[in-house]
């Protein structure tokens, strides 16, 4: 049996989320450290201080990893920990923790995959404007530079960024998330200096690291009207165009959304857009659930509106529709001509330790498992995967929602720290295993010889 070389199977996580440490050994502020300071911001009362307290358990966490049988892992590296005023010096403490973690994930056969920005921006670039500076494209490209000297010789695995249009949208347009701005300029100054930041990492990336393999990692959602009403229709519409398009588009042909384009206009300068549409190597998505829009007087005029009462959703109530993920990929597959990494994928369930000490999250499990075959029909149907990687590997900070919503296939007890797989995390180990040694010739592992 020959096993695929290259499809991997993964698991993801972000520093933010699951580092703490929040203040030790040289790390300054994050904006998110400032916003959940914030009374009533993030409409919740949890900080990350500890979070999973992974700085100290990476070495543990590690073993779980390789336990589970995954060969990659994907992590993002905390901007404020190894550049604490965002440029400027270097903080050592900081950079030999990435070390450490790299070096433990290579013993152990797994592949690091490196995300740059995971949305946790150092308070003292916010200061000076933050994703509204144009200045950022510079400091983000000097950011990417030290990164890619320092881990370069051991990382091959490149994201620029996680999920732009959640954090551009959420944190400049809506207010919802750090750094807490609900303003249309600011929005769209965020979205096109991205973009160039964007542009500008994958440039250095490619001078600094011999054999790099660089993507960006988007968000991507089918955005279906809540109602027959036709604003809901044209609503529907703008969130696309915000949330599917703003990042893609630009980053692989060097144009803006038609919805977007006369707004964002007014920042792009000669060249811009050949220096944010350079070549990267693959399609990195995170995919949850369907949006259903409805008109809004928000800024963008569009909001999120209940799934129709038949959609089934899960226990946060986000809706649960493998086939929009099958369909996604394969819509991916055709405008983008690119292998994908699904470097986002899972759910939130309401895990309970039961008596016997075992978490049964047999919604999770139908989740991974439903999910899983919609990607299989998807290779089926020809599109280029190349890897899935679950979300998440640990119950860990959940932004303004704190630690309520737990998305581990292994549990954290937040107070002891204690780690303990879930069964989801025994189905997926065996579900990998598998496919490992299935002899079917379509499934993901063996397509390359399927196709001879
Ligand atoms: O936890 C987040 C992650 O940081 C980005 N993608 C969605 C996840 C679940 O909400």
């Amino acid at each position: 049996m020959i096993i695929h070389p290259d499809f991997l199977w993964g698991a993801s996580t972000s520093a933010f989320q699951i580092e703490g440490a929040a203040h030790l050994e040289g790390r300054a502020d994050s904006i998110w450290d400032v916003f959940l300071r914030t009374p009533g911001q993030a409409g919740h009362d949890d900080n990350a201080e500890v979070a999973c307290d992974h700085y100290h358990r990476h070495a543990e966490d590690v073993a779980l990893v390789r336990a589970l049988g995954l060969n990659a892992y994907r992590f993002s590296i905390a901007w404020p920990r190894v550049l604490p005023q965002g440029r400027g010096a270097a903080n050592e403490a900081g950079l030999a923790f990435y070390d450490r973690l790299i070096d433990a994930l290579l013993s152990a056969e797994i592949e690091p995959w490196l995300c740059l920005y995971h949305w946790d921006l150092p308070q003292a670039l916010s200061e000076l404007g933050g994703w509204q500076n144009r200045d950022i494209a510079g400091w983000f490209a000097d950011y990417a530079a030290l990164v890619a000297r320092r881990y370069g010789d051991r990382v091959k695995r490149f994201a620029t960024f996680n999920e732009p249009c959640v954090f551009t949208l959420f944190g400049y347009g809506l207010g919802w998330h750090a750094p807490g701005i609900a303003d249309k300029t600011a929005l769209h100054k965020a979205i096109h200096h991205v973009n160039l930041g964007h542009g500008r990492a994958v440039d250095v990336l490619r001078r600094d690291v011999a054999g790099a393999s660089i993507g960006a990692i988007h968000n991507r959602q089918p955005c279906y009207p809540a109602t027959e009403d036709p604003a809901d229709a044209a609503a529907a519409l703008r969130l696309a165009a915000y949330w599917n398009d703003a990042f893609p588009l630009p980053q692989a042909f060097a144009c803006y959304p038609p919805e977007l384009a006369d707004a964002i206009a007014p920042y792009v300068l000669p060249g811009d857009m050949a220096q944010i549409a350079r070549p990267v190597d693959w399609f990195g998505l995170n995919h949850y659930s369907p949006h259903y829009v409805k008109a809004d007087t928000n800024l963008i005029g569009a909001g999120f509106g209940p799934a129709p009462a038949s959609v089934p959703r899960s226990a946060i109530g986000w809706p649960v529709v493998p086939d929009a993920f099958r369909d996604t990929l394969l819509d991916i597959h055709r405008r983008f001509h690119l292998p994908i990494y699904v470097l986002e994928n899972g759910t939130a369930a309401n895990d309970v330790i039961d008596p016997s000490g075992h978490i049964r999250d047999d919604d999770r499990i139908a989740y991974l498992a439903a999910y899983t075959a919609a990607l299989e029909q998807a290779i089926r149907q020809g599109a280029d995967v190349r890897g899935y990687f679950v979300w998440s590997l640990l119950d860990n900070f959940e932004w303004g929602a704190g630690y309520s919503q737990r998305f581990g296939i292994v549990y954290v007890d937040h107070v002891s720290q204690r780690r303990i797989p879930k069964a989801s995390a025994r189905w997926y180990a065996d579900m990998i295993a598998a496919h490992r040694t299935s002899d079917d010739p379509a499934g993901p592992h063996n397509r390359a010889e399927a196709e001879g």
